[in-house]
């Protein structure tokens, strides 16, 4: 293990997880901070956004998990998470951003707007950030705000199955793209794992899971990879 570096996390996001796996990947040893109501300031300080996952080693400030993956990448090259073939490389980051964007826009829809996931939304997301009296206000504070932006992009609960459709879409494509092999680049996995497992795994934990039964050889990749040591250290780190 290498020394230490401090990531902004959280439990239930997907990003985090791509991130804490990368760093396992990699061989770079890191103590998480939790972002708490409390440390939201200090989040602000570090990411304007906002937003985790954030990584701050030796005053250098990464935020993003795709930084965070490049940056793990050039500074540990082995193993190599995103090839140098142009041709690898381009499906690799094509892959991360589809996993990024879509999928995550679909399984955030799956736990913020199925009535179905949320207690497990709530008890989630929020047990991270507070905990005590004020839980139950800040939890429904911020599944409103969410659900209100997905309103306002046309996403109400009324629109879910169109988007279980869209996602059984992904997974039927997935499902493809494995039917021959054993991680998506080939014979070992790449940041288009990464990014595609994380997405799906933060669906494992919501009812959507059950989509996921017509695609047996995608479970078979999902598990390979979560038996993996250092995706296993991640997922329990
Ligand atoms: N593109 C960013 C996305 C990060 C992101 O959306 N993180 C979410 C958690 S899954 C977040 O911090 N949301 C808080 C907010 O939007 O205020 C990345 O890859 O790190």
């Amino acid at each position: 293990m290498r020394e230490e570096h401090l990531l902004y996390d959280l439990r239930d996001s997907p990003f985090c997880m791509k991130a804490r796996i990368c760093l396992h990947l990699k061989g770079v040893s890191y103590r998480t901070v939790t972002v708490t109501a409390r440390r939201y300031r200090e989040l602000r300080r570090l990411n304007p956004l906002g937003k985790v996952p954030v990584l701050v080693h030796d005053g250098e400030v990464i935020a993003d998990s795709s930084s965070i993956a490049r940056w793990a990448d050039t500074r540990y090259p082995d193993p190599v998470l995103i090839p140098d073939q142009p041709e690898a490389r381009a499906y690799c980051l094509l892959m991360e951003e589809w996993a990024d964007e879509a999928l995550y826009f679909i399984v955030g829809a799956f736990k913020w707007l199925n009535p179905v996931n949320r207690n497990a939304a709530l008890t989630n997301t929020v047990t991270d950030i507070t905990t005590g009296a004020l839980a139950p206000l800040v939890g429904w504070t911020l599944a409103r705000r969410i659900r209100r932006r997905y309103a306002a992009w046309g996403y109400t609960p009324a629109r879910l199955d169109a988007l279980e459709a869209r996602m059984r879409q992904n997974l039927e494509v997935l499902a493809a793209l494995l039917a021959d092999r054993p991680f998506l680049l080939g014979r070992s996995a790449s940041l288009a794992d990464v990014a595609t497992f994380a997405q799906l795994s933060w669906m494992r934990r919501y009812a959507e899971a059950r989509l996921l039964d017509d695609v047996p050889n995608v479970v078979d990749w999902l598990d390979r990879l979560a038996s993996s040591p250092p995706v296993a250290a991640a997922l329990s780190a």
